[in-house]
């Protein structure tokens, strides 16, 4: 009964450990991902982000951070300071 339960919870737990190595092999900032601007990074706003680059970018005096999809690459959020 008890290695049942161990392989439960292994596979349930296995998709988040995946999920966690990817986003963090694949580095995007976390200070980013807040796409909507809750102040909350969603669990979706996460998964979003494996198809997400950031470059800088400048736009005017303004240095900014744009936040590209990398299929396309096509800008889908600026952060201007
Ligand atoms: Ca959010």
């Amino acid at each position: 009964m008890r290695r049942l339960l161990i392989i439960i919870v292994a596979i349930a737990v296995a998709p988040l450990l995946v999920l966690a190595g990817l986003v963090l092999l694949h580095g995007f900032p976390t200070k980013y991902m807040d796409l909507n601007d809750d102040q909350f990074v969603s669990p979706a706003e996460v998964i979003r982000s494996l198809d997400l680059g950031h470059r800088t970018a400048r736009q005017g005096d303004t240095t900014c951070v744009e936040i590209f999809q990398l299929k396309d690459g096509q800008a889908i959020k600026h952060i201007c300071w």
